[in-house]
């Protein structure tokens, strides 16, 4: 008898009566197939949970399905690498605003719904901000009756849980689908240990999440490999190489307080029975007779792939084009499906009914699979299917980074892609005559603009090229970095289509990011504003601005803010057996560990503080602000000095935390494996958070907004969105130091020149690390990077130098105005008050007025 047996089972999924739904879960705990009835223990618990929510999903995701249909209203679909969902049961209760009859349900059994929730492992098929990005946009398509969809990958993998080990970080694999307790608990109590134990040897459990539904009707051929057949009418046709299929897994994603639920449409690859080769298998040729199923098997094992080797490049290049060329089949059966008739072929409509934006370069070859499948497939002719592509297809750059900037060896795309090769060089040709043509005063310039570089040393495609000749649309992310766009990156193609260039300054849910993260300051928020509106129309939050100097508010909003501290000084202490002081201010930096993110000034910046601290008197030292810094990401596996970075975090942790002459006043603590959950403990809990990239370099940082949504004071460089932030929070609420954007330049030319005179504290703190202050690691190579042009790295291209001194004395700014609990406190609401901008509800918005010519298509 199982805790799950207290409650009768009931099948029927959509009451939103907490009996009802306790009986729901407990039908699921009895009947699911992926529980034995005998146990109810809080992992089962979250499942059961988690597909009775599920049902509620789906009913509504059928509905809007339907309704879309019916009503063919033009679509939208997201294309992207990344997704960064999260967990998803309290988002998903919360914004069917059924969190009270769940919680009423789980305690039936004798839980509580936080403890189960806390249960699930995040979706991690994302690595940074882009793809929390594109999960905050689906949240709010979603919320405004959009009607749009994603499509991803379904890595099974994703890209990697972070250790830190006594050498530093540790890469391990994620594994998001797997459901740890699930073969013990099945050879504990299953009769047939057996049939479990050869279930588990040849993996016949398929991993799962509980939120994603197999597609086994929605499955398309795609080919790698081969090459160009042409007929006697001079038709072209790709053929021969190897044929995958694509297997879609939807996963529902609700709106906030609507009954539509809009589709990630995510897809795993699969080889079919016919690819494996029976004989070889029985002649014991294991690995060869399901040689293709391996290959399989690969395409969506992990998020970007080491790509140092060729067979990784060409791995990642398969990724690229299995996305691409599922979606689109799919969007055009969709378009298809719609309307009958559109069987024998409307095209020229096709773009008054699909837009498909594409997610930073990744998806670029959408464009040539497009006009493939326009041409080869469809039977159009080149111009009208350019015409259609071009309306179709938009692009949203989100760095300026020439090492992000993706290109593709010509060889492996002929390899790989022979036909899609072929489109490339035809668009690049047609590019090339048009430029010539119409604009004799760009034939100067036309080689760079071109898509294929054809340098015979190393001749590839570059794909943000590709993307701006081919797309009707071009945005950045935030306003400085789309002027950046205009005026420098892309500056050429301005002057051809001026009208490409848009900006669509980014955005986050306030649902995950303020409504279901922080409920203690979303209460007062909506005790204050007399409303709970604010969760979908984040512009109320200005309504706060008049109670800024309240003393009852700020006694509610500093007693908030203490919980969160305390919840997130309990996370700290359980994953790094680190103690922190919930009355020391809490300083953060969470993000991608990246050389232009600059985790390593926020270092330095501790080194120096905790030199000072040691040197101080100890009467001196108790007027010091009592500070606990932390610092959260993960670097890319070879990537080698973000390694050092996160080791030198690690290191001065160790050394800082250890010496009592110093830690009641200085505590720096490394928080591992960060994501989006570890997201939502540390953003309500913190005070002060670092964004202080090289001006002009971060494109515009989503994590910044979250933290001043959430009270939280930026110290930050004029970079990406900080700029647009401090406008709207006002300038007394932001700590600003650096350098400008436009200064850059001229600063690394005076480096260069050796002009630059470094600033005896920058000196102070780097010596103090080589002195082997923190260890005998050697962070030589770490520290000549950040030296002039003799040393190990790029001559301190990122100007951590020239920074440094600026950067220190705002900090001193800091530790001043924190000691003013009024002032600091006040400064906390104005953040929340000014982040009505940063909602992705604002964001997508815009995208589907000025980009994607879509509008709500509510469900009755
Ligand atoms: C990139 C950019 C960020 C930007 C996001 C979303 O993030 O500045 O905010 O995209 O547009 F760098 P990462 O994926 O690199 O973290």
């Amino acid at each position: 008898m199982s805790a799950a047996d207290k409650v009768k089972p009931a099948a029927s999924p959509a009451s939103e009566d907490p009996s009802a739904i306790a009986g729901n879960i407990s039908y699921h705990a009895q009947y699911s197939p992926h529980f034995s009835p005998l146990a109810f223990g809080p992992e089962q618990a979250f499942y059961a949970t988690a597909e009775s929510v599920r049902d509620h999903l789906l009913q509504r995701w059928n509905d809007t399905y339907l309704h879309f249909h019916k009503t063919d209203p033009k679509q939208t679909y997201y294309l992207s690498m990344e997704y960064l969902q999260g967990r998803a049961l309290t988002n998903a209760v919360g914004n069917l605003a059924i969190t009270g009859a769940y919680a009423d349900a789980l305690k039936k059994f004798g839980y509580e719904l936080e403890a189960i929730a806390g249960q699930e492992r995040d979706a991690a098929l994302g690595n940074g901000g882009l793809g929390r990005l594109a999960s905050c946009f689906l949240d709010s398509m979603a919320t405004l009756n959009l009607p749009s969809w994603g499509y991803g990958l379904r890595y099974r993998y994703g890209l990697f849980k972070q250790r830190i080990a006594k050498e530093g970080q540790e890469e391990i694999a994620e594994d998001w689908l797997d459901v740890p307790f699930l073969y013990a608990h099945i050879i504990l109590h299953n009769f047939f240990i057996w049939i479990s134990i050869i279930a588990m040897l040849f993996n016949i459990f398929q991993k799962f999440s509980p939120w994603e539904i197999v597609r086994h009707d929605v499955v398309y051929p795609i080919r790698f490999f081969g090459h160009v057949e042409i007929s006697p009418d001079g038709k072209r046709k790709w053929a021969g190489g190897e044929v995958l299929n694509a297997l879609a897994y939807d996963v529902p994603i609700p709106g906030y307080k609507t009954k539509n639920a809009i589709s990630l449409r995510l897809w795993d690859a699969t080889a079919t029975a016919e690819d494996f080769n029976l004989f070889q298998f029985n002649d014991g040729q294991y690995e060869s007779a399901a040689q293709l199923h391996s290959r399989a098997q690969q395409i969506c094992a992990v998020l970007y792939p080491g790509d140092a080797t060729e067979e990784g490049k060409l791995l990642r290049l398969k990724q690229q084009y299995f996305l691409c060329s599922a979606s689109l089949q799919d969007i055009i059966f969709r378009f298809k499906e719609r309307k009958a008739d559109r069987v024998s072929g409307k095209w020229s409509e096709f773009p008054s009914k699909v837009a498909v934006q594409m997610n930073d370069t990744h998806p670029t070859l959408a464009i040539p699979e497009l006009m493939r499948l326009l041409m080869d497939v469809e039977g159009l002719g080149w111009d009208e299917a350019w015409a259609v592509t071009n309306k179709t297809v938009a692009y949203t750059n989100h760095t300026v980074l020439p090492e992000a900037l993706e290109k593709w060896s010509q060889a492996v795309m002929r390899k790989l892609l022979p036909r899609h090769m072929e489109i490339i060089e035809e668009i690049d040709k047609r590019f090339r005559e048009m430029v010539i043509s119409t604009r004799k005063d760009m034939e100067g310039k036309i080689e760079s603009m071109r898509v294929l570089d054809n340098n015979p040393e190393k001749p590839v495609v570059r794909m943000a090229n590709l993307c701006v000749v081919a797309g009707h649309t071009v945005n950045g992310v935030a306003e400085l970095h789309s002027n950046i766009l205009k005026q420098e990156l892309f500056a050429d193609y301005v002057s051809i289509w001026p009208n490409k260039f848009q900006n669509k300054t980014n955005g986050i849910t306030p649902r995950r990011w303020l409504r279901f993260c922080n409920p203690e300051l979303s209460e007062i928020v909506t005790k204050w504003l007399k409303t709970d509106q604010w969760t979908s129309n984040l512009d109320l939050l200005t309504g706060l601005r008049k109670f800024a100097d309240d003393e009852k508010l700020h006694a509610e909003w500093a007693a908030a803010k203490l919980a969160s501290k305390k919840r997130l000084a309990k996370h700290v202490l359980d994953v790094t057996g680190v103690t922190i002081d919930p009355d020391s201010l809490f300083d953060i930096q969470i993000k991608r560990i990246h050389e232009y993110k600059r985790q390593l000034m926020n270092i330095l910046g501790a080194v120096y503080r905790y030199k000072k601290l040691k040197e101080m008197s100890a009467a001196d030292r108790q007027k010091v602000t009592p500070r606990t810094v932390m610092v959260g990401g993960k670097a890319f596996a070879t990537y080698t000095n973000a390694k050092r970075i996160v080791k030198l975090v690690n290191d001065v942790g160790a050394v800082v935390n250890n010496d009592a002459d110093v830690n009641k006043y200085l505590k720096v603590v490394f928080i591992p494996n960060y994501n989006v959950s570890v997201a939502e403990v540390l953003i309500p809990g913190s005070e002060l958070s670092q964004h202080i990239s090289t001006a002009g370099m971060e494109a515009s940082g989503t994590s910044n907004m979250k933290f001043s949504l959430n009270g939280c004071v930026i110290i930050g460089t004029l970079d990406g969105a900080n700029v647009e932030i401090r406008e709207e929070v006002g300038q007394d609420n932001f700590f600003l130091f650096g350098a400008k954007a436009d200064q850059v330049a001229g600063l690394r030319k005076d480096r260069e020149n050796g002009l630059f005179k470094p600033d005896p504290r920058f000196e102070e703190a780097k010596q103090f690390i080589r002195s082997g202050a923190f260890g005998t690691y050697d962070y030589t190579p770490l520290l000549d990077s950040l030296e002039g042009n003799t040393g190990f790295g790029r001559g301190d291209y990122f100007l951590v130098g020239y920074d440094f001194p600026s950067y220190i004395d705002a900090q001193a700014r800091v530790d001043e105005a924190y000691k003013d609990k009024k002032k600091w406190v006040k400064m906390s609401i104005l953040n929340t008050a000014g982040s009505g901008k940063f909602s992705s509800d604002r964001t997508i918005d815009q995208y589907a007025k000025e980009i994607w010519g879509i509008s709500a298509c509510p469900v009755p």
